[in-house]
């Protein structure tokens, strides 16, 4: 048996039962860790990290934090503090890594097994993109993108482009985007991207840059490789180039978490609640079904709980008799866009955005 790897220093105080270490910079929730609250936990929260986090120190004084504002017709610096005043919305939204479900790609592309559990609902809170864009003037003639840098050190004589993490975003994103510096009422932690994080939802864990120190409007996408030839949809086989699609809009996806096929997990005949947690990506999830017979027949499940708006899931439920005997569970969203939760996956060389609903099946004994 292999022993649970423990928590790294900086994420030492998450619930480590509630967690599958990978490693120190990639940490998943268990699919039964969910709980039935709608948002998730920051102790239960998964982590994804490109490279080394920076020093604890840069979350002493959040509001000491500066933010170097470029590509807009008065660029400057702004702390935290002064980004306080220009205004404030709370963000409810699905924060998801681009390779969660990756795990289940038959062609095992390399990077983090995630299963279900690179994900969460959480609630951000900052101030709108576009009010800060407004106190410095607007954005320069000819943008295309926001493109938003980390505050990771870049070590010396290393080619930054080679390991600094900068995203590029359309325009469109601009819309519903903020720079938030506090996730489920409380400032945000190292390990989530305090003391200031980019924060675009609907768009995939990637794109929402930790301790972001600079936010430009360029013209072109970042020249730095997790822009370039990273978290592109490349055919399998072939490596990714900046001429593929980027990794940046989620697609309406869901999942069972109870039952959770979890080993020690005990299911007794009779009335099943099965739950689970669905998302339409860009827009809301409208409905979800639910099969226990491996996708031949679907049954309409209810929502639960509170609705926080598009970009946060919601908690499904449906009550089902199982007599004993072998199950295969698993669910099916529809979005307000109405795009429905495909069978298959898209197939991609590194395994992104898999929202496949066969991959997400669950087999389970009832006794
Ligand atoms: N940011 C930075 N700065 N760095 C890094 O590394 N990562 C990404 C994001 N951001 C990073 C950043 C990813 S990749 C993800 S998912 C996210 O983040 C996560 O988050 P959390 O908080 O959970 O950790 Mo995939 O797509």
């Amino acid at each position: 048996k292999t022993q649970a790897k423990a928590l790294p220093a900086y994420a030492s105080w998450k619930h480590a039962d509630s967690l599958i270490v990978h490693s120190a910079n990639t940490i998943e929730t268990k699919r039964s860790a969910f709980g039935s609250g709608l948002i998730t936990p920051l102790d239960r929260l998964f982590v994804r990290n490109n490279v080394t986090p920076p020093s604890e120190q840069i979350v002493a004084d959040p509001d000491a934090w500066v933010l170097s504002i470029k590509g807009v017709k008065n660029p400057k610096d702004m702390t935290v503090a002064e980004l306080k005043r220009l205004g404030l919305v709370a963000v409810p939204m699905v924060l998801q890594c681009s390779g969660n479900g990756r795990a289940f790609f038959p062609e095992k592309p390399s990077g983090t097994q995630w299963t279900v559990g690179a994900a969460g609902c959480v609630v951000f809170t900052g101030v709108p993109i576009k009010a800060v864009l407004e106190a410095v003037g607007g954005m320069d003639e000819g943008a295309k993108y926001m493109t938003g840098q980390g505050g990771e050190e870049i070590p010396q004589g290393l080619d930054p482009n080679t390991i600094m993490v900068e995203r590029s975003l359309p325009l469109d994103a601009i819309d519903d985007a903020i720079l938030a510096w506090e996730i489920n009422g409380q400032p945000i932690p190292l390990a989530h991207g305090g003391p200031l994080r980019l924060v675009v939802p609907g768009y995939t864990g990637v794109n929402n840059v930790k301790y972001i120190k600079q936010l430009a409007f360029t013209k072109e996408q970042s020249a730095a490789n997790i822009q370039q030839n990273s978290y592109r949809l490349a055919p399998v086989g072939e490596k990714s180039n900046p001429n593929q699609e980027s990794v940046w809009e989620m697609p309406v996806k869901s999942w069972v978490t109870s039952p959770s096929g979890e080993p020690g997990e005990e299911l007794k005949a009779g009335k099943v609640q099965i739950q689970g947690l669905a998302f339409g990506g860009m827009s809301a999830a409208k409905e979800v079904e639910v099969s226990v017979d491996g996708g031949k027949n679907w049954v309409k499940a209810s929502f639960v709980g509170p609705d926080l708006g598009k970009y946060a899931w919601r908690q499904f439920v449906v009550g089902v008799d199982l007599k004993p005997g072998k199950y295969e569970i698993t669910s099916r969203a529809t979005s307000e866009a109405g795009t429905v939760q495909p069978e298959e996956r898209v197939p991609n060389n590194r395994g992104y955005l898999n929202n496949s609903w066969r991959d997400h099946m669950l087999a389970v004994t009832v006794v």
